[in-house]
């Protein structure tokens, strides 16, 4: 299982903080906006809301960048998506079936094949990776999480499945801003919601609708879709970045 927790961070001296979501395999998109749109320097923080692999055709390179960019000394925070914990538990699953001595095919079980090493196992550097994502982090005026937290339940802080899975997600009683990503949201509600200093921030603009997807062509989902957005959390600038692959 990866790892849960409250993580709270200070804010960098003299950089900023960004946020980025729902990547879904377009590591060429995600590098454009992060080195082109962006510009990061080792002074900001980046914050990325999960779901990196899947539907895009190059999990393997937007997960490769995430560690490039943290071995190379830049301060990012990568947190767990749905997609992610969806691999991780098939992953775990075929460890224990293996055990029995029962032959199985985890690639028949998984999207991102790019993910896989020669013996057809996920990767140990991104199997490694993956587990370390914690849920979600807290900071000074906000927590970001992947879907959204259901704050219907006692402990909604340790209720890590609404994390990655929650829909809809409007209700917020903690005072603080919330981002979250996992549910694709039009460019103009984005833009809303972040001029008006909404308490709920969506980030997801469904990027993977900018490109051709499984027989569709691009935007067949509708217009105002498609691309990568990146949040200044200080400055509330919005970074948009198309779908570029
Ligand atoms: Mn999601």
């Amino acid at each position: 299982m990866a790892a849960t927790g409250i993580q709270v961070l200070t804010n960098p001296t003299g950089g900023r903080r960004l946020v980025i979501s729902d990547i879904h395999g377009f590591s060429r998109t995600f590098r454009t906006l992060v080195t082109e749109k962006i510009g990061l320097t080792s002074r900001d923080q980046l914050f990325l809301l999960g779901d990196y692999i899947n539907k895009g055709k190059d999990s393997s390179g937007v997960l490769d960048f995430i560690m490039e960019l943290q071995e190379g000394h830049f301060q990012v925070f990568p947190i767990l998506g749905n997609h992610e914990e969806n691999l991780l538990n098939a992953w775990a699953e075929y460890v224990r079936i293996r055990k029995a001595d029962i032959e199985i095919d985890f690639a028949s079980q998984i999207d991102a094949l790019d993910l896989l090493n020669p013996k057809g196992e996920l990767a140990p550097n991104y199997a490694q990776f993956l587990k370390t994502l914690p849920y979600y982090y807290e900071l000074d005026r906000f927590y970001l999480v992947h879907a959204g937290f259901n704050f219907n339940r006692n402990k909604p802080l340790e209720d890590t499945r609404s994390m990655v899975r929650i829909r809809n997600f409007t209700q917020n009683p903690t005072g603080k801003t919330i981002v979250h990503g996992h549910q694709v949201t039009p460019l103009a509600l984005i833009r809303q919601k972040i001029s008006e200093r909404s308490l709920v921030i969506p980030l997801d603009n469904g990027c993977y609708h900018g490109a051709t997807f499984r027989g569709m062509v691009a935007n067949a989902f509708g217009k105002d879709t498609g691309n990568l957005c990146g949040l200044d959390l200080d400055t509330f600038e919005l970074f948009v970045q198309k779908n570029v692959g």
